[in-house]
């Protein structure tokens, strides 16, 4: 096949319109952000190839608007870094940072002035595009990108009056729901977890998280006792894929009906994921290496010239892409060349797992997420969550987020 000569939608052509999201109702103008900061306890630390953690900062942006006739609405959205940056370089101290410069972005002041309040005579935005190219011009930070657009999808969403997957052209009413069961010291420890999804919460599919060493053993052990179960790992980037013992474990994991392999190799490589493990029926699936939509397009691209693209998944997190538009881009990206996409998490709040059930709730979302746990997240959520039930959530019908009254109120200082 020749690459030069397929076509591939080109996401500069995904607008808004295009994409049929609903973002039309007129100028608002921004009065002020404010952010809340909350330390949530994990009930159960968690473990990964990078490290384990059992409490987060949370940042909440709340952006409030002024409509043309006199109205003022407050939309909240959530940054989901973690503490330290081992997931991408992103964590609850360089989102501070850069919440700075989209706040005097947004607010049309210089970092040093701003406060929150937006600058006398500010222009208003009169869409999403014009929204986002406020802070165009600051590079990466996406998890903090995706925290003042929550807020503004929010604020347009309370506006029209309706739920937010309304205005994204989101058509599902539920989600299929999957788990994420972190490392734990021996086999049977992550059985035990893996036993209490399937059979107290008949979970749609449950994904472990491996690295070189501790993998095989695990899934071994999973399938024998469920078979027929929908199963992945995730590497969190933990293989070389330049090693050859590295590749031959891999290729070990192939013969145990995985739904997908979800980044074995390094964060900033597409290309050796496509390349180098081309060989494996199992599909892969990229996480930490699709940033936005040129990256999906790059891979999509990638996996039709050297595997095929039924054998790539992209696991969409719209806190990683920098934001819910881009994450809807991506999505319809990759159903229009039949890759296969899910909406993973990064242990967001209520009020972020909420955010990406609305975005699950898009059609081309096709495979469950990573949105519920063993036991409630955290020791104090800042909402009730959506409704779980057999492997499934409800996706919220209220207005905005659909979520009532938020407890925000424990306004912390950050460490
Ligand atoms: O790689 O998907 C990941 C959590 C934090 C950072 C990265 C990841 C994860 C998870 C858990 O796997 C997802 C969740 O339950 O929110
Ligand atoms: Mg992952």
């Amino acid at each position: 096949m020749n690459p030069q000569k397929e076509t591939i939608l080109d996401e500069r052509s995904l607008t808004p319109a295009c994409l049929g999201i609903l973002d039309d109702d007129g100028p608002l103008f921004l009065e002020k952000i404010r952010v809340f900061s909350r330390r949530m306890t994990l009930r159960i630390p968690f473990e990964t190839s990078f490290g384990r953690f059992d409490s987060l900062v949370r940042h909440f942006p709340a952006i409030t608007f002024r409509t043309e006739d006199g109205t003022t609405v407050t939309g909240i959205g959530e940054c989901s870094p973690l503490s330290a940056p081992w997931y991408d370089y992103e964590c609850h101290r360089s989102v501070e940072v850069a919440l700075g410069y989209l706040t005097a972005s947004l607010t049309g002041k210089s970092v040093d002035e701003a406060d929150g309040a937006a600058a006398p005579g500010l222009a208003p935005v009169t869409g999403v595009e014009s929204f986002l190219g406020r802070y165009r011009w600051i590079v990466g930070h996406a998890m903090a990108k995706a925290g003042v657009e929550g807020a503004y999808w929010d604020a347009r969403a309370r506006l029209r009056g309706v739920p937010v997957f309304r205005l994204w052209g989101g058509t599902k009413s539920d989600v299929e729901a999957g788990t994420s069961v972190g490392l734990e010291p021996t086999v049977e420890d992550v059985l035990r977890k893996v036993a209490v999804a399937v059979e107290e919460m008949h979970i749609a599919r449950v994904k472990v998280k491996v690295k070189p060493g501790r993998d095989l053993a695990i899934v071994e052990a999973i399938r024998k006792r469920y078979p027929s179960l929908r199963l992945q790992v995730d590497a969190n980037a933990a293989y070389d894929l330049l090693n050859p013992e590295h590749l031959a474990r891999l290729k070990e994991l192939d013969a145990f009906g995985l739904m997908m392999i979800e980044q074995p190799g390094r964060n900033d490589d597409i290309f050796d994921h496509a390349v180098r493990l081309a060989h494996l029926s199992t599909p892969i699936c990229l996480d930490e290496s699709i940033l936005h939509a040129v990256h999906a397009r790059q891979a999509i691209a990638l996996w039709k010239q050297y595997s095929a693209p039924s054998r790539l998944v992209i696991n969409v997190k719209p806190p990683r892409v920098g934001g819910y538009l881009e994450a809807i881009r991506i999505a319809v990206l990759c159903a229009a060349s039949g890759v296969s996409v899910w909406c993973g998490g990064m242990h967001e709040s209520a009020l972020g797992k909420t955010a990406n059930v609305h975005f699950s709730s898009r059609p081309e979302v096709n495979l469950p997420g990573d949105h519920v746990s063993q036991a409630p997240y955290f020791v104090k959520n800042v909402a009730e969550s959506p409704r779980y039930e057999e492997g499934r959530l409800t996706v919220p019908q209220g207005v905005g987020w659909g979520l009532g009254e938020l407890d925000l109120a424990e306004e912390t200082e950050t460490p």
